[in-house]
């Protein structure tokens, strides 16, 4: 099946820790699971016409039972606005009944024509979707950003991926949202921009649709404020690129299901002490709380083990040979940069499991200087058109007009084909394609009075985040 990927056990584990991160963090906000049918109806689909816009070819729909037509056609989820929002309208009742948090974890299906990538542009993917309903647009914007907060923790704190927090311009916003909020991430194989998650400001625009009324404390009918917010298996393929090198995977520590492998150094048989040795050493290393695996196979040689750990993204592999023995060490050797140490073995438990923390952090670190490293300053579209050839995303002062941004997809495509024309590349290295805006980040820098937009040159009012995007 084109653009369905299987989630082996080593990816799949990785969902699972991400599924874990987050679920903790929304019910500490009060959000509750549930779970809805796979399918909606044509009616419902329909029902908010504005909100499938540009959307419609990408819904699958099923039309046939056995051999027989169905009465209607039944869609697939490609979202699930309009199946939930029909109920949470039964539901709610007066303000008593408010806020409504709900979450699910489940598949969707858009069926795209674009070139598949796994993880990144899968026809089926994995994700949870929140929706939840509010008395007030305060409170619902709060929670909004509260959820936003959230995805940027899972990728800082779980996944060791810097993300920029901000809010998107008005042509990439959710056609059913009043705001959409995001988290941008940078790939520095390709300089492009990678949308880590987001998070919507609906309004009132759906429980208009779907008559969700609620009476208010002065007996005021009112439709509810609504958010949705959503975070998918795409997060891995992210956290691929931005970690990996040209040796394999690196995988950050707090993801990692195994953080430490042991490997003895002994060409066949691996004598009992040694032997002995690396089973006192693991006990030490789970009862510190590192996850440990040995890898004692005596059908394949050390340098095949180093290889094998390495290709997988291993945090951290430990090394015991005959010498180390004598000595009460072992050699530890980190992933993500190399680097060797000899370490007493007394200890080491408590040693890697601090030294666990100094690879995330590291890890965090590297990406957030690459990223920035990374990032332009643009003033004009001259500056602009250099950094964007050089692979890098930039911040320029913009002027928020919905045209502009449509002007600089148009012009960017352009001037990046004369490019390669220009520089005599043969474009393989040279990306090619439009470039819009990522987000405006919450946080702005200040803008000198009178500065003008790069792209446009009326006045700027904000300034935005740009880039070639996937
Ligand atoms: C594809 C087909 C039909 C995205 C689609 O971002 C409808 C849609 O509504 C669609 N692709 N969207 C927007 C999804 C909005 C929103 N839903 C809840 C999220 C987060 C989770």
């Amino acid at each position: 099946m084109s653009g369905c990927y299987i989630l082996r056990p080593n990816s799949y584990m990785i969902w699972e820790r991400i599924q874990g991160f987050l679920d903790k963090k929304f019910k500490d906000h009060g959000v509750r699971n549930c779970y809805f049918p796979l399918f909606v109806t044509k009616r419902a689909l329909e029902k908010e016409e504005g909100h499938l816009e540009g959307f419609a070819a990408e819904v699958a729909w099923v039309t046939k039972s056995g051999q027989s037509d169905l009465a209607e056609p039944i869609a697939i989820r490609p979202t699930s606005e309009t199946i939930m929002y029909p109920a949470f309208a039964k539901w709610i009742h007066t303000h008593r009944d408010l806020p409504l948090l709900l979450n699910q974890w489940s598949n969707v299906v858009r069926w795209e024509f674009k070139h598949p990538t796994p993880f990144i542009r899968t026809r089926e993917f994995l994700w949870q979707e929140g929706h939840t309903a509010h008395a007030t647009s305060e409170d619902s914007l709060d929670f909004v950003k509260k959820m936003l907060e959230a995805y940027y923790e899972c990728y800082k704190d779980l996944l060791a991926v810097p993300s920029v927090r901000g809010i998107k311009s008005r042509e990439e916003t959710f056609a059913g949202a009043d705001e959409s909020h995001s988290v941008e991430l940078f790939v520095d194989s390709n300089g492009r921009g990678i949308q880590g998650a987001t998070s919507h400001k609906l309004g009132q625009n759906f429980s208009k649709m779907f008559d969700m009324n609620f009476q208010d404390e002065h007996n005021q009918v009112q439709h509810a404020w609504q958010t949705s917010w959503g975070f998918s298996t795409r997060s891995i393929g992210s956290l691929i690129m931005i970690h990996s090198d040209d040796d394999g995977l690196v995988l950050p520590p707090r993801v990692a299901d195994i953080q430490a492998v042991l490997i003895p150094i002994v060409m066949k048989d691996t004598p009992p002490a040694l032997q002995a040795k690396l089973q006192e050493i693991a006990n030490d290393l789970k009862t510190s709380g590192v996850r440990v695996h040995v890898d004692d196979r005596t059908n394949y040689n050390p340098g095949y083990k180093f290889n094998h750990w390495e290709l997988r993204g291993i945090p951290v592999r430990i090394e015991l040979g005959p010498k180390d023995l004598e000595n009460s060490e072992v050699k530890v050797v980190l992933r993500y940069n190399k680097e060797k140490l000899q370490l007493p073995i007394a200890g080491l438990g408590e040693r890697l499991l601090v030294m666990l923390d100094e690879i995330h952090e590291g890890m965090y670190k590297r990406a957030l200087d690459t990223r920035d490293a990374r990032t332009s300053h643009a003033a004009n579209w001259k500056e602009f058109m250099e950094a964007l050839n050089k692979k890098n995303i930039i911040l320029a002062p913009w002027c928020t007009q919905q045209k502009c941004e449509k002007e600089v997809k148009r012009r960017s495509a352009e001037d990046s084909k004369q490019y390669i024309i220009d520089s005599g590349d043969s474009g393989e290295d040279v990306l090619t394609g439009s470039a819009k805006t990522l987000n405006v980040p919450y946080e702005q820098p200040a803008l000198a009075e009178g500065t003008c937009c790069f792209a446009c040159e009326s006045p700027a009012t904000v300034t935005a985040l740009w880039g070639r995007s996937y």
